[in-house]
């Protein structure tokens, strides 16, 4: 198909770079050992690779706090890795797409040293500065995902600045031309160098309302315990109209390299609208996330009500679908262990593109970890209230040695390598035909292989249609039709019969597909019977 559309529909492999390969014995994945491994991804039959940042930064929050936006940090390498990086992941036919994180930078971004100075820096305006109220407290009452006030003082310009995250991510403000100028450069910087796009850290976070009114309370039973900014409705600190404009701007950019992409991260209250507004038309982002999926224990309802809610907002969207990433419980666990492969396979079928989180091809479950071993200041701010992300941050899993072959043995890893994924190694998958590695490959293929699931329309079928625990959806292309149906029963569910003619009037000719690694369901005529964990 048309290469520069090669997005829609794609499967992109998300690595985090401290956490796949250390080549240089530190104990901290580098670039050097993710060009290493490409061959791996590659093996997958995926298209593209996500990889989160490797830039300059003070790592407060692993990378998600950059010091500067157009060089690497020393601990993954030098620019010159990068490039080889790229050279090679080309080579194996992957495209390279790379986390920016423009909402807020490092405390100790130049940027912002210059920004603090004073009031009248050229720099005063690049992030949000505000006067405390008469008593001294902060400017209105915006909360920081990370735990406490979205404000900090700083004792110099007695002002206060803001930060959705942590202290040392201060906010800039979108709302001046230069901000929005200069972060249009370090994109090109990129583009120039060769990658194929970018994924756009909390990309409805750019701008803020710069009246800064109050946010209103969350309806109560929408808090979620321990996470600080659900108890409000982020309605001013995030999601301005202004936000649309800026990523028009963007694509103009991005329309300039033919093949180049994008998939925005979309975070806060009320995800769904937003990924449709920033995803319409194909003049503003051509990807998007939300965490809905991400949050998903596999309930065959719940998802149900995501895709349906989802359709309603037009057909002219495009959504990234994901089941695991850096953020988030590790699906092998959220989905339960014996349900990875059914996991993947209902991703599979959704229309829209992918991501898949390094390990979750191997089923590798979220890690336990001691309290005194945590590293992301979210978990260790809010613990034991909130389980932090630490648990599916820990290295992957290569080999059965001692730290799992992602650095050397006397060497310690940033974060400890899992026991119970040594044995989910990729060395003991690979060599194991029926693995689930190897299901996994044969699934991607199956999926990249197929039009009709990398492009085809999307019809959802009504639970009510459907015998309890089944998800369905009919996918289309011309005459082609694929009815994709799963038995998410968990234990003590029972056998499900299907009759398909209820669910796509007036097919004839039915045949079912053996899926990698399953069972084919039993055809009789118009109906099926699926087994719990069947699909
Ligand atoms: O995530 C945004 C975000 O909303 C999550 O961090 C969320 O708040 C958290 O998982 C608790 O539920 C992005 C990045 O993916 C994350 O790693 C960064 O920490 C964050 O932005 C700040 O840059
Ligand atoms: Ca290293």
């Amino acid at each position: 198909h048309d290469r520069h559309d090669w997005w829609r529909g794609a499967t992109l492999y998300q690595i985090y770079p401290r956490s796949f390969l250390d080549a240089n014995g530190d104990g901290i994945g580098d670039l050097k050992g993710i060009t290493e491994k490409l061959d791996h991804v590659a093996s997958l039959g995926v298209d593209a690779i996500w990889l989160s940042p490797f830039f300059t930064s003070p790592m407060d929050d692993f990378g998600y706090d950059v010091a500067d936006y157009c060089d690497v940090d020393p601990m993954f390498g030098t620019l010159d890795d990068f490039r080889a990086l790229i050279e090679r992941a080309h080579a194996l036919g992957l495209r390279v797409i790379i986390d920016q994180v423009l909402s807020h930078s490092s405390d100790q971004h130049e940027w912002f040293q210059e920004s603090r100075r004073d009031r009248t820096n050229p720099k005063a305006d690049w992030y949000v500065w505000a006067d405390p109220r008469p008593d001294g407290t902060p400017p209105n009452n915006w909360m920081a995902a990370f735990s406490g006030r979205a404000w900090t003082f700083d004792a110099r310009r007695r002002q206060y600045y803001l930060h959705n995250f942590l202290p040392s991510q201060p906010d800039l403000n979108f709302h001046h031309p230069e901000v929005r100028e200069a972060h249009l450069d370090n994109l090109r910087f990129w583009l120039e160098l060769g990658v194929d796009g970018f994924r756009f850290d909390v990309v409805n976070y750019f701008f803020h309302d710069p009246a800064l009114t109050d946010n209103p309370p969350m309806p109560r039973e929408r808090v979620q315990p321990g996470n600080p900014q659900s108890y409000q409705f982020q309605r001013h600190n995030i999601e301005q109209p202004e936000n649309l404009a800026y990523l028009e701007r963007i694509r103009a950019l991005l329309d300039e390299y033919p093949g180049a992409t994008s998939v925005g991260e979309i975070a806060g209250n009320d995800q769904l609208p937003t990924m449709a507004a920033y995803t319409a038309g194909d003049s503003r982002l051509h990807m998007a996330y939300t965490f809905d999926l991400l949050d998903s224990t596999g309930d065959a309802g719940a998802l149900h009500e995501v895709l349906a809610r989802f359709r309603e907002l037009g057909d002219d969207t495009w959504p990234c679908w994901a089941l695991s990433n850096h953020d988030v419980v590790r699906s092998a666990t959220s989905w339960g262990e014996a349900r990875a492969l059914l996991a993947l396979t209902v991703l599979c079928s959704l229309r829209g593109s992918l991501c898949l989180y390094q390990g979750e091809e191997l089923g590798l479950p979220e890690a336990e970890l001691a309290y005194e071993d945590l590293q992301d200041p979210f978990g260790i701010n809010l613990w034991p209230e909130v389980k932090g992300r630490d648990g599916c941050r820990t290295p992957m899993a290569w080999d059965d040695s001692v730290n799992g072959g992602f650095c050397a043995e006397g060497v310690a890893p940033w974060l400890p390598v899992y026991a119970r994924h040594r044995p989910l190694a990729v060395a003991h998958q690979e060599a194991a035909p029926d693995s689930l590695l190897n299901r996994v490959r044969r699934l991607l293929r199956l999926r990249g292989d197929s039009e009709v699931l990398r492009r085809g329309e999307q019809t959802l079928i009504d639970p009510a249609d459907l015998p309890g625990d089944v998800f369905a959806v009919l996918r289309h292309d011309g005459d082609q039709r694929l009815l994709c149906l799963a038995h998410l029963g968990r234990q003590g569910a029972t056998m499900a019969r299907v009759r398909l003619d209820a669910l796509v009037p007036g097919a004839s000719g039915w045949s079912s597909l053996a899926l990698p690694g399953m069972a084919a369901p039993q055809l009789e005529g118009r109906e099926l019977d699926l087994a719990p964990g069947q699909a």
